[in-house]
């Protein structure tokens, strides 16, 4: 006869505790809370979640789904091709918060202005901005890719429909994360309560949480960047990596996805870096669904986020799809890049006074 009187032992107790604590569970421990408010906080990062695993379940069968892969031979508003992954995953965003009442606007890197999903409007005072697959160029060959996702209080009624009030600094974001689809699916979350990473337990079907309050180490040995692109970086970068490869204790890794690269900085430290180019100064990856929302999260975990001379989280975008140059990671490391540009200015500034005296 079963004795339902008698406690788990401990270990059981811990893993089924664990197994219990989903997303949405955790959202609601971190605010302490039942409230509407948190209600409507942890309900979207459910719907976040389910985005990520149909995504998910999209890429792991990718090669045996009639066109899954592959381009669409479009081109975005990023002036880049467009793969049907994209697509895919920028409509799965959009059929996830349908029938919600929580996301009135969607704002997307494929999307040249945002969504609206009228049902949820004026209700839903929450806008959704995300970048639906970051790592394009790994879909068709099975590499790592994420989705970047960032949330933003609606302010004001956007008549005009242009999203004004979505041009503004990264300390408006209310929560922001990524979901990485690696050899496991993860989803790594902060609403301004530390940084903690999910599992996809494929078994549960459910994000089962497996690292809390991550800190991102001080230093790290990674440095993470595109050498190919060294002859079009300002002489302040090449400083940089000219001092990496001349000192011990450094090594390169990139995975041509920025989520994966953060992951891998997020737990063993170091740092990220795609500066501008000569060509490009603003560089390649965009404020609003890239930048902002990952110096949102590497900022929680105590590290640092910056244009070279300026905290991303302070850069006011100029219009949705701004671009900015981005160096993320370890304190120590970003400040150290941050010196290498503070050094070149210094010198071009005495320079200037010298040539200027004659
Ligand atoms: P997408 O969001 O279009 O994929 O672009 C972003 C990205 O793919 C990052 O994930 C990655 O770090 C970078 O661009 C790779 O760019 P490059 O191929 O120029 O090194």
């Amino acid at each position: 006869m079963v004795d339902f009187e008698q406690p788990l032992n401990l270990e059981h107790e811990y893993l089924l505790d664990r197994d219990c604590t989903t997303l949405s569970r955790h959202v609601l421990q971190q605010l302490h809370s039942f409230s509407a408010d948190a209600q409507d906080l942890s309900a979207l990062m459910s719907r976040i979640a389910l985005a990520g695993k149909l995504i998910a379940r999209r890429l792991t069968r990718a090669g045996l789904v009639e066109d899954a892969l592959g381009f669409t031979g479009r081109t975005n508003v990023q002036g880049e091709s467009v793969k049907k992954m994209d697509v895919f995953a920028n409509q799965v965003f959009i059929s996830v918060f349908e029938q919600s009442g929580l996301v009135c606007r969607l704002a997307s890197e494929e999307m040249e202005k945002p969504y609206y999903i009228p049902e949820n409007c004026p209700l839903g005072r929450y806008t959704l901005l995300y970048d639906p697959i970051d790592g394009s160029s790994n879909v068709d060959i099975n590499l790592n890719v994420g989705s970047i996702f960032s949330i933003r209080r609606q302010q004001g009624e956007d008549q005009d429909g242009m999203a004004a009030d979505l041009l503004r600094h990264g300390h408006d974001q209310i929560a922001a994360g990524y979901i990485l689809y690696g050899p496991s699916t993860m989803l790594v979350y902060s609403i301004g309560k530390g940084v903690h990473a999910f599992t996809l337990d494929p078994s549960l079907g459910e994000f089962i949480l497996s690292s809390e309050n991550i800190q991102i180490p001080t230093h790290g040995p990674v440095y993470s960047v595109n050498e190919g692109n060294f002859w079009q970086w300002s002489e302040p970068i090449r400083d940089y990596i000219r001092y990496v490869h001349r000192h011990e204790g450094y090594t390169a890794r990139y995975s041509g996805a920025l989520v994966g690269d953060i992951h891998r900085i997020l737990f063993q430290g170091g740092v990220f870096l795609y500066p501008g180019t000569v060509k490009k100064p603003e560089g390649k990856l965009r404020l609003l669904y890239e930048s902002a929302p990952l110096a949102y999260l590497v900022e929680q975990a105590g590290g640092k986020a910056s244009t070279g001379t300026q905290d991303i989280m302070d850069v006011i975008p100029d219009h949705l799809h701004t671009r900015t140059p981005l160096i993320l990671g370890s304190r120590e490391d970003v400040e150290l890049v941050e010196s290498f540009i503070a050094d070149r200015r210094r010198q071009t500034e005495e320079q200037t006074v010298l040539t200027s005296k004659g």
